[in-house]
């Protein structure tokens, strides 16, 4: 070799030590996510479909009794639902290819419960094809639902059922391309129609399903699929159905804990930060109240304001969202819950325009071997494949960013290399404001992403100090964002009498209007309260001066006072504070009930006049550790308090999971007396809460 050629082959070596190799990589800490579990993470937001049976039924959980022949949407369209996820920034559809009732969305070879015998294209169609083809064409990812429980399997219970879901996975995970998730819901074992028996059934769901020899068969077939919820699962529910997670939330779970019955759901929001192995959080919620369509709650969609706190506490708080959107009787996403989805697309993109950091001078007190490849610039660089790391002994630094004028901001996003471990316990961030440093939060984990929304301040630089971490710093991404301001809708109450409170946020004021119309700045404007104890549509909104912005129109009908109603009668010898159960105060509860299982509790009410209703609503109580939730009731009704007509009994489903208001229509009558009777509690409990009873009332004759 000449000298020549020696100079360059020194100097490549040189390069390469001198950057890139000197510095080892640090090493992961504790558990790890599989490169599915990681792909699965960057999926971040995709949607929910629950449609069946129970569309039709107008269920939450079917009994399984009911028949193929009720399935028949008339529009079904399951390229307007993948059109609908694709624009809202989603990633993939969940299918409820099986909810608890049975009934298969696909033609399965092992029942008749399903398509096949549905009017629906004569019996020839496949939801489950039809929404596959649908993600494909629109790039997103099909997940499916495939109800462990089933209500009107003969077998379930015994073995033989276990064949037939392991048979039913492997005709889903076979035939249908790449399934991205499984699910399995928790709702196991209960009564139902068992192919006639109409009996209850209770099963361990950690034996009965065998979940080792159930979770190895699926990764036989389709090792790609990640498998969410009961078993040995590699990514947990979130502990509620309102699509929260914990501020403090660990990707990690101590699920051989799990697995022996020794954690309760509860922590599932937070994860445990002594977990054995990688299992994170997905958050779960619909949105509307209820899981599948129901005509009653088309007005009950979510409000906007609560749909962006879900993002920013699900999202931004290193959970998955799965957000479900009810196919209606039509088989498609109902316009008002597209039009929710736009505004809150729409509000996202808004507070995510444009990242302030990327221009700012990075600098930080530690720099791993004071090598380039973990500079703080990786924070800043938009690549998930770097970051910043810092020396192994060194696991408290700070990072500062400097701008070159001050710059408004209220939101912080940060992101771990999580391929290395989820590390960090504690951080704060301070912002400089007119040359002195102030603390604006005081915070706890980060994992694959965490956003924080802050009080704009108009800040010369930011601080980021991670306080406490389980091993050295390794951190990819640090941004920050000017979200324009969101006014939220007033709250509004009204008491006993009739009296409406409406209150806004900080210095809003209010608008409103009381005969239908959409209120503008140009409406009432609100200064003292409102009597109203007639039957009244109330329009309101709340408007910041200073940015001329007002927030979204709250509509809410109110029937008339229930200010001289009256508990008159009840199972329970002591029922003096009966009466909150019909004082218009969702927050106030009675308790009531012995425990006796044999014996049906009930409450009677004088409503005081003759009215004409169709319906009636139960609200449970919604704070506390025992909500004494009422799962079957009776709802009776009577003129003279003497002749009582049953109108309306069965179950309030999924009320364990989702405590929401439980609304039953009947066809219309009249109406003095009303009695409901709580038969069984949740749990087998017999000790039953009311926070309030309604009726739905009507003006037909
Ligand atoms: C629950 C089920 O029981 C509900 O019906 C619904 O499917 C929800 C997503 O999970 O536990």
């Amino acid at each position: 070799m000449n000298y020549k050629g020696l100079l360059i082959i020194m100097l490549v070596f040189f390069q390469l030590y001198s950057c890139k190799d000197a510095v080892a990589q640090p090493k992961a800490y504790g558990p790890t996510p599989s490169e599915k579990q990681l792909k699965w993470h960057e999926m971040e937001f995709y949607a929910f479909v629950h449609f069946s049976l129970n569309t039709f039924t107008n269920k939450e959980w079917g009994y399984g009794d009911e028949s193929p022949e009720l399935f028949n949407p008339t529009e079904l369209d399951a390229k307007q639902w993948a059109r609908v996820a694709k624009e809202a920034g989603m990633k993939g559809i969940i299918i409820t290819a099986k909810h608890h009732d049975g009934f298969c969305l696909w033609p399965s070879e092992y029942t008749e419960r399903s398509v096949k015998n549905s009017p629906w294209k004569d019996g020839k169609g496949d939801v489950v094809k039809e929404l596959a083809e649908a993600c494909k064409e629109y790039g997103l990812k099909l997940g499916i639902y495939l109800s462990p429980w089933d209500r009107n399997h003969p077998g379930y219970g015994k073995e033989e059922y276990i064949t037939y879901f392991r048979n039913q996975l492997k005709e889903l995970l076979t035939n249908y391309g790449d399934v991205f998730e499984m699910w399995f819901d928790g709702a196991n074992g209960g009564d139902g129609y068992y192919g006639g028996a109409n009996e209850t059934r209770k099963i361990n769901t950690l034996e009965y399903y065998d979940w080792d020899e159930t979770y190895k068969m699926i990764y036989d077939i389709s090792p790609n699929t990640l498998v969410w919820g009961i078993g040995p699962s590699e990514a947990r529910w979130i502990g509620n159905e309102r699509g929260r997670a914990g501020k403090t939330n660990w990707c990690l779970l101590r699920q051989k804990d799990e697995l022996a019955g020794k954690v309760h759901y509860s922590e599932f929001m937070n994860g445990h930060e002594d977990g054995e192995k990688w299992v994170p959080g997905e958050a779960d919620v619909s949105i509307r109240s209820g899981w599948f369509y129901h005509e009653s709650e088309d007005d009950k969609v979510r409000p906007l304001e609560e749909m962006v706190d879900i993002y920013y506490e699900s999202i931004g708080r290193n959970a998955n969202l799965l957000l479900n959107l009810p196919v209606d009787k039509r088989g498609l996403v109902n316009e008002n819950d597209i039009a929710r989805l736009k505004e809150l697309t729409a509000v996202i993109k808004a507070d995510f325009k444009e990242e302030l950091l990327a221009n700012s001078k990075v600098s930080a007190d530690n720099i791993r071997g004071n090598s380039e490849t973990y500079s703080t610039d990786n924070l800043v660089d938009d690549n998930k494949e770097t970051y910043w790391a810092t020396d192994d002994s060194i696991s408290t630094a700070s990072v500062l960013f400097e701008f070159e004028k001050p710059t408004k901001l209220n939101r912080l996003e940060l992101q771990e290399y999580i391929k290395l471990g989820q590390r960090v316990k504690a951080f704060n961030v301070e912002v400089k404001v007119n040359g002195k440093w102030q603390t604006i939060a005081s915070e706890t984990t980060i994992g694959y992403k965490r956003i924080l929304r802050l009080p704009r301040v108009t800040a010369e630089a930011l601080r980021v100090n991670f306080t406490e971490s389980k091993s050295s710093l390794v951190i990819s991404a640090i941004k920050a964002y000017n979200a324009p301001t969101l006014v939220t809708m007033p709250k509004v109450t009204r008491d006993k009498s009739g009296e409406i409170t409406i209150e806004a946020e900080g210095d809003n004021i209010i608008y409103y209007t009381l005969d239908g119309t959409e209120p503008t700045v140009d409406s009432q404007l609100y200064s003292k309260s409102i009597k109203a104890p007639q039957a009244v549509t109330l329009k309101v909104m709340s408007y910041n001066e200073e940015e001329g912005v007002s927030s979204k129109v709250k509509t809410v009908n109110y029937g008339k006072v229930k200010g001289k109603w009256k508990v008159i009668s009840s199972s329970a010898k002591d029922f003096k504070s009966a009466d909150r159960t019909i004082d218009g105060d969702s927050n106030t509860f009675w308790t009531f009930g012995e425990n006796n299982p044999d014996n049906p509790q009930e409450i009677v009410i004088d409503m005081k006049e003759t009215i004409r209703i169709k319906g009636f609503s139960y609200f449970p109580k919604q704070l506390g550790h025992d909500l004494n939730l009422i799962s079957q009731y009776e709802f009776y009704t009577s003129t003279d308090n003497k002749l009582w007509v049953k109108q309306s009994e069965g179950e309030f489903s999924n009320i364990k999971n989702n405590p929401v208001e439980q609304v039953k229509t009947f066809n219309s009558v009249k109406a003095r007396y009303i009695k409901f009777v709580a038969k069984s509690g949740i749990d087998d409990k017999h000790i039953f809460s009311i926070a309030e009873l309604d009726v739905q009332e009507t003006l037909e004759n």
